[in-house]
């Protein structure tokens, strides 16, 4: 309901004109509205992200949800925000495009007394207090535990020593998921002389943008040892234009892809060998912005900032039964 009209029923109330909020007959309308600006529908990631926050923000959860998709355009999400301003929602829900650029609409959410939670992925800000919580991956780890994963196997292929050509395809640039995983990535490529990247782009988090990309480096044919993508669509788009150049994609004798995300689609790939590794990165976020709703709604206090846990699965250990036991 409206804060507005929650304020003036309270005021009728005092005057002995209407029932007191929170009678049983006010309960049911009083339906918690929630603005949600979520980036887009680039991946399939996104599409399970999105499915869990409106199943669990769902209006027989009490839940009035305003969706808005901003077609990963920063723009569109600063549009969609201050919107619900104007709505008055009781709840706004962000999952930023890129890390930068928001500490003015935020401010103006702030000062009109809107809660913001933050999905999925972070802002970079000097004033913590635009934010109630943040609920998401810490992309950081996940690139670890690709590089820590790759590390070793390039020591079972016996290329410890001998040079490694890494093919790197970023996510969108600026956004928290590619700069925590190319951090990884380029950390480990500083502390391994005889790792090189002979080539760095950004595929965007898309399957056409990698294929895009992937294609204009395999014309010139160079040795490429490892292809680091920073999400399941750019690494199948990445494996369609290898392919078509007539590279093998497997973790012996191949080229080894790494992906993050682990949804369906990928782990079919892992389960075929095509992509060697996989890191998850958990979309199901929707009941964990549900609880941090409940929490402050019951006065509770919440942890600022909550992370996921997450694993990762490879060609070597993943079978059928993983990948239908998952929910995305
Ligand atoms: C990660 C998320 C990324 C996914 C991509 O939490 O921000 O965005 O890894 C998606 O699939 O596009
Ligand atoms: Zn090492």
């Amino acid at each position: 309901m409206k804060k507005v009209a929650v304020l003036l029923i309270g005021l009728l109330a005092l005057a002995g004109c209407v029932p007191a909020p929170n009678t049983p007959d006010q309960k049911e309308s009083e339906l918690i509205v929630v603005g949600f600006s979520q980036v887009g529908a680039e991946s399939e990631w996104r599409v399970a992200n999105t499915e869990s926050m409106k199943t669990a923000l769902c209006e027989a959860n009490g839940y009035e949800l305003i969706y808005d998709d901003a077609r990963q355009e920063q723009e569109n999400q600063i549009r969609a925000i201050r919107s619900f301003i104007q709505q008055d929602v009781d709840y706004i829900v962000l999952s930023p495009n890129t890390e930068t650029g928001w500490d003015s609409i935020l401010q103006e959410a702030k000062d009109a007394h809107i809660p913001v939670i933050l999905v999925d992925r972070r802002i970079e800000t000097t004033d913590e207090s635009l934010f109630t919580a943040y609920i998401g991956s810490d992309f950081g780890l996940e690139g670890e535990m690709a590089v820590q994963w790759l590390d070793e196997m390039l020591q079972k292929r016996a290329q410890q020593s001998s040079p490694v050509n890494i093919v790197h395809i970023q996510g969108t640039l600026g956004s928290s998921a590619q700069i925590g995983r190319s951090r990884a990535l380029e950390n480990a490529v500083f502390h391994h002389a005889n790792w090189r990247v002979i080539a760095k782009e950004d595929g965007d988090f898309t399957r056409a943008k990698a294929y895009e990309v992937m294609s204009a480096i395999v014309k010139s044919k160079p040795q490429i040892d490892v292809v680091y993508c920073e999400n399941d669509g750019e690494a199948l788009g990445a494996i369609d234009a290898l392919e078509q150049a007539g590279y093998e994609c497997n973790v012996w004798n191949g080229v080894i892809v790494i992906a993050f995300d682990a949804t369906h689609l990928g782990l079919s790939y892992c389960l075929d060998g095509r992509i060697s590794l996989n890191v998850e990165c958990n979309p199901l976020q929707g009941p964990y912005v549900a609880n941090i709703i409940s929490a402050l709604e019951q006065g509770k206090p919440i942890e600022k900032i909550q992370h996921i846990e997450e694993t990762q699965f490879d060609c070597f250990t993943i079978t059928q039964k993983d990948i239908d036991g998952r929910a995305y």
